[in-house]
């Protein structure tokens, strides 16, 4: 069996965040063509970005059901969104005739965090999930990350060559935020012992930021796999990120020692 990578497509990466539901089709395209260029088998897991948290933020939908509020509408406006979403990507992928097959994790997956509940669903060709509204069975429906997803994928899938994050925005984990960075901030090498200034954008992001992120890599670091944090506005980094060529951004090493 061929070895497999898999590869967040950050939320922040494809949508305009702050313009709710506006996709970045040109990013988008330049993400679908570079998975296309690499030839390999992938596991694509995309975040929401202003599809998924701006309206999961007014509906409270993290906190799961709260006694008197309206939130079923929440519930489906935002899976409906995300479906959405979803669609653009793979139509994307298709357009360079990739084989593509996407599982919507309301579907599949139960509760949120890394030890969510469900089998994970994969095509012999590119398996495409994201960020959802899933049922929980004890607060009736959260939200479940796409960091969690990757954090399984990673960890569960045969094979896996290496594991990528590609972000919008910045080159990798900064040692202050991004509206302070200097060229000289970014961590080549990070693992969870060391410490960053991290900046968790809490208006407008449900999950967890860059902070979720490096909790999650490290969670699959330790397992001894590549895990990789890469500027995904730069094709190119993304393209040698995949197929295991030495590229700016930076390497999330195990913390165990
Ligand atoms: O952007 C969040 O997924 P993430 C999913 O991968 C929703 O953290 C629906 C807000």
């Amino acid at each position: 069996m061929p070895g497999i990578v898999i590869l967040k497509w950050g939320g922040g990466l494809i949508t305009h965040k702050e313009k709710i539901c506006e996709a970045n089709y040109e990013i988008i395209d330049s993400l679908a063509n570079v998975c296309f260029k690499s030839g390999k088998r992938l596991v694509i897991v995309h975040g929401a970005g202003s599809f998924g948290h701006l309206k999961s933020k007014q509906f409270r939908l993290s906190e799961g059901n709260i006694d008197g509020f309206e939130q079923e509408n929440g519930v489906r406006q935002v899976r409906e969104d995300m479906l959405l979403l979803n669609s653009i990507v793979v139509s994307s992928l298709e357009k360079y005739g990739l084989s593509v097959k996407s599982f919507p994790p309301h579907t599949w997956a139960k509760g949120t965090g890394p030890n969510f509940s469900g089998d994970l669903p994969f095509h012999e060709g590119i398996t495409v999930v994201y960020g959802d509204v899933v049922d929980d069975d004890g607060q009736e429906f959260g939200i479940l990350s796409g960091d969690d997803l990757m954090v399984r994928y990673a960890v569960e899938s045969e094979n896996v060559e290496r594991v990528i994050f590609a972000m919008g925005g910045v080159d990798g984990i900064l040692r202050v935020p991004p509206s302070r960075a200097r060229s000289d901030d970014l961590i080549e090498e990070w693992s969870q012992n060391m410490q960053f200034e991290g900046e968790h954008e809490s208006n407008i992001d449900v999950t967890g930021g860059i902070g979720l992120k490096a909790s999650r890599a490290s969670m699959i670091a330790n397992t001894g796999k590549e895990v990789l944090f890469v500027n995904g506005e730069i094709s190119e980094r993304v393209y040698s990120a995949i197929i295991g060529k030495r590229v700016i951004g930076t390497r999330i090493v195990s913390g165990n020692s």
